[in-house]
């Protein structure tokens, strides 16, 4: 038996977190899923490497600013152990894998918002992930000042958050172009109105074509 891959990407603040719980929370009182773990994990913390990778990556560091090129390869590190050490493994068991970010993150906030090139980063996720993609990704669509307002009422702010607007504005086109060129696997999500209404949004998908 094999399960069910399912990624949840957006800028900051766009309600991943929220909505990955309220779905984890509805799959778990179906009864169609009953016989089913459903697992909630994210990128980058997925494992224990990838918590300590998690930590050198977000947390503040002025004095010595982290190299663009350095930060490609801790997410793509941080990827490879999660996918080996837990995305297959469950996978192949028949769990239903909810996912906080996943290799979409990597080109919107490293390719559009840092700039590296957009070929190299594909083929690093290639490389991290062995080939494995998501089989549905929902985009949180959400004005980037409403998602890093959100972000900055919840607490303390991170390295990446810390970020001007302008690249927060480069990530957000780069989830627009991702969804232009995927349609089949990126469903994009109205992420402004109220958290039940983003989650009856997701839920209606996949009733629809997920899960008919
Ligand atoms: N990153 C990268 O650069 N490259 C990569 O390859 C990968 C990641 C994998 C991970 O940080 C960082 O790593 C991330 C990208 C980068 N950048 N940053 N910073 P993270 O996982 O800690 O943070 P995040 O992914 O950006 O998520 P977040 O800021 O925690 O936001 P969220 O999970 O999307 O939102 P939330 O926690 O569900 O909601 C935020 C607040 O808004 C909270 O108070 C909610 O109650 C509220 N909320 C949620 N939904 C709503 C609605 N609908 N209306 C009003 N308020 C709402």
């Amino acid at each position: 038996m094999t399960g069910r891959f399912i990624v949840f990407e957006g800028v900051e603040g766009c309600g991943k977190t929220t909505q990955l719980q309220k779905l984890q929370q509805w799959l778990q009182a179906d009864s169609r899923f009953k016989h089913c773990s459903v697992l909630v994990t994210r990128q980058p913390g997925g494992s224990e490497l990838g918590l300590q990778l998690r930590r050198l990556l977000l947390e503040p560091r002025p004095s010595e600013p982290m190299q663009d090129r350095a930060e490609l390869f801790l997410y793509a590190a941080d990827r490879a152990q999660h996918v080996e050490g837990f995305l297959k493994p469950q996978l192949a068991a028949g769990a239903i894998i909810l996912c906080d970010r996943y290799t979409d993150s990597t080109i919107a906030y490293q390719g559009y918002g840092r700039g590296l090139n957009l070929t190299v980063i594909e083929q690093l996720n290639q490389l991290a992930t062995d080939g494995l993609e998501s089989d549905l990704t929902f985009w949180l669509d959400v004005d980037v000042e409403i998602g890093l307002a959100r972000a900055k009422r919840r607490g303390s702010v991170d390295r990446i958050e810390q970020a001007n607007l302008d690249f927060h504005r480069r990530v957000q086109q780069g989830y627009t172009k991702l969804a232009k060129a995927h349609p089949q696997r990126i469903v994009r999500i109205d992420a402004e109105p109220s958290q039940e209404q983003v989650a009856h949004q997701i839920q209606t998908i996949l009733n629809q074509h997920f899960f008919p």
